[in-house]
């Protein structure tokens, strides 16, 4: 294999850590854009079978009964989800659904009328997704023999969650993908209820051992260790299950459905052994990780005390735990076994079943004494501080790319439409894409998220605008083509002046939220103002990506980044929401931002990536060529200039089965 002609097209990232001139885009055109032109005429021959023949699930039942392109399409059969009865929250849209604008007296959703084209569109073109059906957490992220390998949660039978099995993907470059044959399916007593999730850890030798948590007969969450079963495989086609089957089985005092998620091991820095944690609760409902001595990867101790615990978070499912460094000068992500000490930190991230979200905190290993992970700041402390994303992402998992050395993040990006719709288009979810980790070391308090860089490599024709002015109450139209897939990247500068001598102190932070009010049709003093994305020549439907300064009785500004869906569709069976938090930003700097639009996600970085925002997006109008951006300012008080905007055209990435 490592002889041939290579699979998939190769991008070397470190050629890219220069920042592109999008006037000079085109010129990549030969070495990335013709692969990925030929994976588009792959893709678009796909689409057109699926569109003839409906999606076909593993039993070759028709999920869809497509109509010709502008009729209505209806469900044929409605799959129910298993989720909630197997201990896991699957899709939480259907509560909020019956809450929000979709539902009618009687708790009945309305159902838009979605056509084919409005369902086609919808589907992402260089973030990773399967052919088809569900998808839900990435798993077991490693780097081998030249390809980077991609696991996920996937339901081989229907496009909503169950019959959770491993789909597998590799890629030499994190964008270019090639879905591979299923890697692990439920065939065991101890796995035979879901292959759920899990991750993977390279020893010393080479070796992969790749732990992950298995549903048995009776639903009991217990965990599960499987190898390649050829290592010299560079794409680790098959994978043997451990006789030993399960390794570990719920402790007592640890609820039998509340035992999930292992992570990649580390080398404990006291005695070379292994350590694992796994996420769990209390009866008292504290999120907790368990931790896990171990030598062999088949015979493991729990330690008795915690790696850390936090009331009132509710279970911890996909648990992360990893070193980041703490010097300015190491803009590299590390090892996951570097000890702690002199300059290295330890993240560690729990995903919140309660309110599906993945929460992170920054802090100190002991791994001398008892192995307790303590927070810098108790009072942004797991689960009730930090988030990577604010807006749709979960399940997130890292691991350390030993070519780049960067620590790269995944979330799955699931849906926020109701099951129905996911079955009348045949697929739901998205996997983000892969981000970079770092420590922001300018603040020391939060870490910085930023697509890696080979995204880059997707770039093709580019718009420069330098010095737009945005004055109170405006929007400016940007010409620049198609909007489906753009890569954007804006700096803004506030007229300082107002800000200055004509503001009178708003009541303060603690007053605004994204979330509060109208979004970005409100009109503060010194917000909102941004992009308005995926949106329509009348604005009838647009996807605002906003920042809103707070001036404090302080004087100094405190500043807000926002992504409001609220007008994202005319849809309304689906959840739309503003999102965001607050984003640091420091003496000097001025206000920034990067956002990845791809068809229906929006997926934002401000400020270097302090604060991200990832949304799902369901337009009915602005879509293929009715797609445009637009400039916007709703403050009253201020003048805000976008000093420079780059806007790329981003190819479609090359994601395509493969075949033998
Ligand atoms: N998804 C998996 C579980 C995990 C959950 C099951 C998080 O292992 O806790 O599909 O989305």
């Amino acid at each position: 294999m490592d002889g041939g002609a290579p699979l998939l097209p190769e991008t070397n990232p470190e050629s890219h850590h220069q920042q592109r001139d999008p006037a000079r885009g085109k010129r990549r055109l030969s070495t990335t854009v013709l692969p990925a032109v030929a994976s588009a005429v792959v893709l678009l021959g796909l689409a057109a079978l699926f569109l003839v023949y409906g999606f076909k699930d593993g039993e070759g039942r028709d999920d869809v009964a497509p109509t010709g392109g502008g009729g209505r399409v209806e469900v044929a059969a409605v799959a129910s989800s298993r989720g909630v009865v197997e201990g896991v929250s699957e899709k939480s849209t259907t509560p909020a659904l019956l809450l929000g604008n979709g539902a009618g007296a009687g708790g009945k959703l309305r159902d838009y009328d979605w056509t084919n084209s409005m369902l086609s569109w919808q589907r992402t073109a260089f973030h990773f997704q399967p052919p088809n059906n569900w998808m839900n957490d990435p798993n077991g992220p490693l780097y081998y023999k030249g390809y980077y390998h991609l696991f996920y949660q996937w339901n081989p039978d229907s496009a909503v969650w169950g019959n959770i099995t491993w789909g597998h993907a590799v890629s030499r470059d994190l964008i270019h993908w090639l879905d591979l044959p299923l890697a692990m399916v439920p065939d065991h007593w101890y796995d035979i209820n879901g292959v759920w999730t899990g991750s993977a850890t390279q020893l010393p030798d080479g070796r992969i051992v790749m732990l992950y948590t298995g549903a048995t007969t009776e639903s009991v969450q217990v965990q599960n260790l499987a190898e390649p079963a050829d290592p010299n495989d560079p794409l680790l086609l098959r994978w043997a299950k451990a006789e030993a089957n399960p390794v570990l089985v719920p402790p007592p005092g640890v609820g039998l459905t509340d035992f999930r998620d292992p992570t990649t091991a580390w080398r404990s820095p006291a005695d070379s052994s292994w350590r694992i944690t796994i996420g769990s609760k209390n009866p008292d409902h504290a999120g907790l990780a368990l931790v896990y001595k171990t030598d062999d990867f088949l015979n493991y101790d729990l330690l008795p005390t915690l790696l850390h615990v936090v009331s009132g978070t509710g279970m911890w499912e996909c648990v992360d735990f990893y070193p980041v460094a703490t010097d300015p000068a190491i803009q590299v992500g590390l090892e996951t076994s570097t000890p702690p000490g002199a300059g290295v930190k330890h993240v560690l991230k729990a995903s919140l079943d309660d309110d599906r979200n993945d929460y992170y905190a920054i802090g100190t290993y002991d791994g001398e004494g008892a192995d307790t992970w303590t927070p810098d700041d108790a009072d942004i402390d797991l689960g009730i501080g930090l988030r990577y994303d604010y807006g749709k992402f979960y399940a997130s998992k890292t691991f350390y790319d030993p070519v780049g050395r960067r620590r790269v993040l995944w979330g799955w990006i699931g849906e926020t439409d109701s099951e129905r719709s996911d079955i009348l288009k045949g697929w739901a979810s998205v996997q983000s894409i892969p981000r970079t980790v770092l420590l922001d070391t300018k603040t020391g308090s939060n870490l910085v998220q930023w697509p890696v860089v080979e995204v880059e490599n997707l770039r093709m024709h580019g718009k420069k605008f330098n010095d737009v002015v945005i004055s109170p109450g405006s929007v400016v139209p940007l010409d620049v083509g198609k909007a489906t897939q753009l890569d954007i990247e804006a700096v803004f500068e506030v007229d300082t002046l107002a800000t200055s001598e004509s503001i009178i102190a708003e009541t303060g932070a603690a007053a605004y939220s994204c979330d509060m009010g109208a979004g970005a049709v409100g009109r503060g003093l010194l917000g909102p103002f941004g992009l308005l994305v995926l949106a329509d020549e009348d604005l009838s439907e647009r996807t605002a990506v906003f920042f809103y300064l707070i001036r404090r009785a302080d004087g100094n500004l405190t500043t807000f980044f926002c992504q409001d869906e609220l007008r994202s569709s005319k849809a309304n069976d689906l959840v739309k929401r503003v999102y965001g938090s607050l984003v640091p930003v420091l003496d000097g700097e001025n206000l920034a931002l990067r956002i990845l639009v791809d068809h229906s996600i929006v997926e934002s970085f401000a400020q270097g990536g302090r604060t991200c925002i990832t949304s799902r997006v369901y337009p009915t109008k602005a879509i293929y060529e009715s797609a445009r951006i637009f400039l916007f300012n709703n403050a009253t008080n201020i003048q805000v200039t976008a000093k420079s905007l780059k806007i790329w055209e981003l190819n479609s990435a090359y994601i395509r089965p493969y075949t033998d």
